[in-house]
């Protein structure tokens, strides 16, 4: 078994909770090395592209969040074996990093412009998104994102939309997902309540 050590800031979210959650579910051991925000200008300075997460594989250190989700998915069981239901996961994985990435540029903005951007993407974008989301999980069977059971589809959705609902993101409203995407909202309630994922937020003491 190769060793793995997955760096990635020490908050529940962000682009290695799906990595962190297909590990814990899948029994993988790893270590789990979290640091704090402050830390991030001197954590940075040890990575490929001055970013996290990076995954060490014994002494390879890898880049890629979604490459690394799909890694451990695959060791953890949680990644699709038939070639098709890979891609409806992939495609589902790859549109969530597009909503990462629209939110994560609206970071770097202050005042008026982060508030006009914000209210852009709340108005056009995350509800374009949200929907065909919604469409996606309905006709693949409504439980899950791809292939009738749980993958790393449904992990990195699920930590995107809670993301999204929790009022911790200025100027958008954590009734977006309710107003769009009702669906989706009943779902990731649904997801919640796994009991691997709620012993393991339980255990961390997030709610
Ligand atoms: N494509 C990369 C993006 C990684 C990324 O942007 N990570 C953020 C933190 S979540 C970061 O390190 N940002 C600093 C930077 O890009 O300079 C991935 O999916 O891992």
């Amino acid at each position: 078994m190769n060793s793995l050590k997955l760096t990635y800031f020490d908050f529940s979210g962000g682009r290695a909770e799906p990595a962190r959650l297909a590990m814990h579910i899948g029994g993988i051991p790893f270590e789990d090395s979290r640091f704090a925000p402050s830390d991030f200008a001197q954590v940075r300075q040890s990575t490929p592209l001055n970013q996290v997460p990076t995954l060490h594989v014994n002494e390879v250190q890898v880049t890629q969040s979604d490459a690394i989700t799909r890694y451990v998915g695959k060791l953890a069981g949680l990644y699709p074996e038939d070639g098709f239901q890979a891609l409806l996961c992939d495609e589902v994985m790859g549109a969530l990093e597009d909503i990462n990435i629209k939110i994560g540029a609206t970071f770097g903005m202050k005042g008026e412009e982060q508030k006009n951007a914000r209210e852009a993407l709340a108005a056009d974008a995350l509800p374009r998104y949200l929907r065909w989301l919604q469409n996606q999980l309905e006709s693949h069977g409504g439980a899950f994102m791809a292939d009738n059971c749980l993958t790393i589809a449904d992990l990195k959705a699920f930590g995107i939309l809670r993301w999204l609902s929790s009022g911790k993101l200025e100027h958008i409203s954590s009734d977006l997902l309710e107003t769009v995407a009702p669906k989706l909202n009943d779902y990731m309630t649904r997801i919640a309540k796994l009991p691997a994922i709620a012993e393991y937020y339980g255990s961390r003491g997030v709610s």
